[in-house]
């Protein structure tokens, strides 16, 4: 017999219990898009507590609709990346092609079997500083802040914090706003126009600390320092995640 009571207390034991073992950790990332869930794989990897926040339902970001909502990834560099996930690449015109479904599906399966977590429906609002460092991540359901309701928010501590969150670089934002980045200008310089090998070039330039514990990658990295888009090819997202999760290694 079903007892629905079994159903509920089912659910709320496991997220706690989950939840629980998840609010000291070694990395936090803010977004499940391509450049989070690669850092997210390679940090899991090495046997650190790695927890991806995001504020959607559903991970894979900017990637589910390819270019136009047509689902095919391109790339130029890192399909080795994808190819280590299982996904299929095929050579064309100089360039890698993949299904994005499929990308998705296996990017967040290969993070998820090298041990890293994922909270959906999970919006990070603030971060923690104590003595000039980030050192963990602000917590509030999505669906409490889409309804406005003042709701105090709780804290994860983190040894390292990553801002994946793309084109809206959001906790770059906060920190800037707040205390200032240690860049070049300090600033959010702001995304420039399309111009795709820039772009990808750039954003592996420009993945990096960009304050004391906080890391940014992917279409965040361009937006903080003043980077062109890209548009629809993913490779410099991928090696960005890689870059990042090697460079956040060697400081925790
Ligand atoms: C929790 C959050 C928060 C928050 C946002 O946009 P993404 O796919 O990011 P990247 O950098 O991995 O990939 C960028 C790529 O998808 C893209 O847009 C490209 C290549 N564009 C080129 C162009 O020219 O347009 O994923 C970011 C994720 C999303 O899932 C958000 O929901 C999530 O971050 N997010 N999660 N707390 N505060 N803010």
């Amino acid at each position: 017999m079903i007892r629905d009571i079994d159903i509920t207390r089912i659910i709320v034991e496991e997220f706690l219990n989950d939840f629980l073992k998840s609010i000291e950790i070694d990395v936090a990332i803010v977004g499940a898009g391509p450049s989070g869930l690669t850092a997210a794989k390679y940090i899991a990897e090495k046997e650190k507590k790695v927890i991806i926040f995001e504020r959607k339902l559903s991970p894979g970001g900017g990637m589910w609709g390819g270019g136009i909502g047509y689902p095919i990834i391109v790339l130029k560099q890192g399909y080795e990346i994808l190819e280590e996930a299982g996904v299929k690449c095929k050579e064309k015109d100089g360039y890698w092609v993949a299904n994005a479904i499929e990308a998705v599906a296996k990017l967040v399966s290969s993070a998820i079997n090298a041990g890293a977590k994922i909270f959906n429906g999970m919006t990070v609002e603030d971060v923690i500083v104590k003595d000039g460092k980030v050192n963990g991540v602000v917590i509030n359901w999505s669906s409490i802040m889409e309804a406005g309701l003042h709701v105090d928010p709780v804290s994860i501590e983190a040894k390292a914090v990553i801002d994946a969150t793309g084109h809206d670089c959001n906790v770059a934002k906060i920190v800037e706003k707040k205390y200032g980045l240690k860049t070049p200008t300090g600033k959010i310089e702001g995304e420039k126009a399309m111009w795709a090998d820039e772009g990808e070039r750039k954003t592996l330039e420009n993945t990096g600390e960009i304050f004391p514990g906080l890391y940014v990658t992917g279409m965040a990295a361009n937006a903080v320092m003043g980077a062109p888009r890209m548009g629809p090819i993913f490779g410099g997202m991928l090696l960005s995640g890689k870059k990042v999760a090697e460079m956040v290694l060697k400081r925790i």
